[in-house]
């Protein structure tokens, strides 16, 4: 991350963003806790989600011609002291599903002897059957889900270079842990990624542990002394992701080498870039498969990682009266590419030749990017 052999801290501040990047789906319940104390509501529908220091209720209901949604904001188990957010049926956007969004909620939290307040957004989603309704709002069957409404912004020296870093409370718990997410590049019109909030990086032969702090106020970088071996390449540049049951890692290296942990792994996220002849620059993007990420052990005297041949995988289904044929992209040691670029665009689409046995040409169809 920061290309420095001392310890560093970054200050992130904290802003309020309406954008979200993830959400989590609130828990639907029958009923409200015993316990409650509930304002007058009509039609009450209750949800829950725990945050750091436990579950807070969330009650959406009619109201006139709209909804209003209470939320214990103090985790006290009383709505009655609560602010209500309200919503218009007018005020219902027109998109696929239906929704509409309350906030920012506060949320006041305690956690380790501190007391602090986060800001959440609440969508309201109505589906019937498994599609959305673009019919009348159902009030037997919304959805509702969380978002952070709140986002921390530092900067960070990184390979020689300020960037700025986004933190989000991806897992909405009202604190920054492993789970949550540090976006790298995403105002850059280049592929953003994310580390998690906790975690350790590897860049050039020099590595580094790091995490945010609970209440996200600071960033703490501090190199680690490790030992390392390097993983060959073939290519310029190289990104990996490797993970055991121990430690997870974010690699980087260039020139054909990476120095990676001595270690027994498996290959989360591979991004390689590589020069042809032509002097154009390929991008690879390869994400491991559903069922198992493959192998990388890293030996004292080091290894190659080889991901050629590429395989072409050629499927076909019945549709309609015809054959819809797909195509898609693995590596030698079986990861999925998930892109592949050409000087930061997309190739050209393939074609697929249908032949007779005697030659004749059938039919020339191009692909499709889906
Ligand atoms: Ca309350
Ligand atoms: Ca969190």
């Amino acid at each position: 991350m920061a290309l420095g052999e001392e310890r560093q801290v970054v200050p992130l501040r904290c802003e309020l963003q309406d954008k979200y990047l993830d959400f989590k789906w609130l828990e639907r319940k029958p009923t409200a806790p015993s316990d409650a104390k509930l304002p007058p509501l009509k039609e009450p529908l209750f949800f829950s989600w725990k945050f750091a220091d436990g579950e807070r209720l969330f009650v959406l209901a009619e109201e006139g011609k709209g909804f209003v949604l209470y939320v214990d904001t103090d985790g006290d188990n009383d709505l009655t002291d609560e602010q209500p957010f309200r919503c218009l049926w007018r005020d219902w956007r027109p998109y696929s599903p239906i929704q509409v969004r309350f906030g920012p909620i506060p949320i006041h939290l305690r956690f380790k002897d501190q007391t602090f307040t986060r800001h959440f957004g609440v969508i309201a989603i109505v589906f019937r059957d498994r599609g959305p309704d673009f019919g009348d709002f159902d009030k037997y069957r919304p959805r509702m889900a969380l978002y952070s409404a709140e986002c921390w912004m530092g900067t960070i020296l990184w390979k020689g270079e300020l960037m700025t870093v986004m933190v989000t409370d991806t897992d909405c718990d009202g604190i920054i842990g492993e789970k949550d997410k540090i976006w790298l590049g995403y105002w850059r019109k280049q592929l953003p990624f994310w580390l998690p909030a906790i975690g350790q990086i590897g860049i050039k032969g020099r590595f580094f542990r790091y995490h945010v702090e609970p209440t996200g106020k600071e960033l703490v970088i501090e190199p680690v002394q490790v030992r390392a071996a390097s993983l060959r390449f073939h290519g310029e540049q190289l990104q990996v992701s490797v993970f055991n049951e121990n430690e997870e890692w974010w690699l980087e290296g260039e020139g054909g080498e990476l120095k990676a942990p001595i270690g027994s792994f498996r290959l989360g996220i591979v991004n390689l870039s590589r020069k042809d002849a032509q002097g154009r620059l390929w991008t690879l993007l390869a994400v491991f498969p559903s069922k198992q990420a493959p192998k990388l052990e890293i030996p004292e005297e080091g290894t190659t990682l080889n991901l050629e041949p590429l395989h072409i995988n050629l499927r076909w289904d019945e549709e309609d009266d015809g054959l819809k044929f797909s195509l898609d992209i693995t590596t030698a040691n079986g990861m999925n590419v998930g892109m592949l670029w050409v000087d930061r665009k997309r190739p050209p689409e393939p074609k697929l030749r249908l032949t007779a046995p005697d030659g004749k040409v059938v039919a020339e169809l191009p692909f499709h990017y889906g």
